[in-house]
């Protein structure tokens, strides 16, 4: 299912950093089939999402998004590998600290799909600090849209278009970390229609994180 980087401590001073880390190739080619598979099953019970996010200073969610309640219930093959001990051990090299799984469900593990000309995950901060994204399906190219942008080490939102501002394309079955609490992020919009992106966000926590504090998670996948 995962293909995982052999030498983790160079890769721990990058997140470190960076709050950002590109983990290319993380999903085995079978690994991304069945993932693929999967998610397109999971779909069916998905929901579009059309709202502005006034706690993220009304920044737009234009998606179609599947909660982690859904994903715990109908997904052994997620939810198994959320709590792959390989993958926690990895997480917790590159974090340099104990990670934990999230208790909290709606958000512990979600599956996110632009699909529209204009779908966009608008800019935000996650409830916990660390998010790795996997990437399912994706644009053909960076012109298409659907890029991660994001300010390393600006947990305003507002830093988004300043100066050390980051746009990075991802292929199908790669990966990345993100210090995801404490560095404003967001998906640029599709440019193109008949193009897809899906991720599967899984969130991790680390030992005297403190509990969420935004209602986010709750509009966006309840
Ligand atoms: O899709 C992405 O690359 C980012 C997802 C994200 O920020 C989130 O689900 O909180
Ligand atoms: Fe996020």
């Amino acid at each position: 299912m995962l293909t995982l980087p052999s030498h983790p401590a160079p890769l721990h001073t990058h997140f470190t950093e960076n709050g950002y880390l590109p983990l290319p190739g993380l999903l085995t080619h079978e690994g991304l089939q069945a993932l693929r598979d999967e998610s397109a099953r999971l779909e069916a019970a998905a929901t579009r999402r059309d709202f502005d996010m006034e706690c993220m200073a009304d920044s737009p969610r234009h998606m179609t998004t599947l909660g982690g309640q859904h994903i715990a219930q109908d997904s052994e093959l997620i939810g198994s590998l959320y709590r792959d001990t390989e993958l926690l051990a990895l997480l917790s090299a590159l974090h340099g600290t104990h990670v934990l799984p999230v208790q909290e469900v709606v958000e512990r593990h979600v599956l996110n799909i632009l699909h529209h000309p204009g779908d966009t995950h608008g800019a935000h901060t996650d409830d916990y600090p660390l998010a790795l994204v996997l990437f399912l399906e994706v644009p053909p190219g960076s012109a298409d849209g659907g890029l991660l942008e994001f300010n390393p080490g600006r947990t305003d939102l507002t830093a988004l278009g300043k100066p050390g501002t980051q746009q990075v394309y991802h292929h199908a079955g790669d990966a990345y970390l993100l210090r995801s609490d404490l560095t404003a992020h967001r998906v640029t919009p599709l440019s193109r229609p008949g193009t897809r992106r899906s991720v599967l966000n899984f969130a991790y926590t680390a030992k005297g994180h403190r509990a969420p504090v935004t209602e986010s998670a709750e509009r966006l996948y309840a």
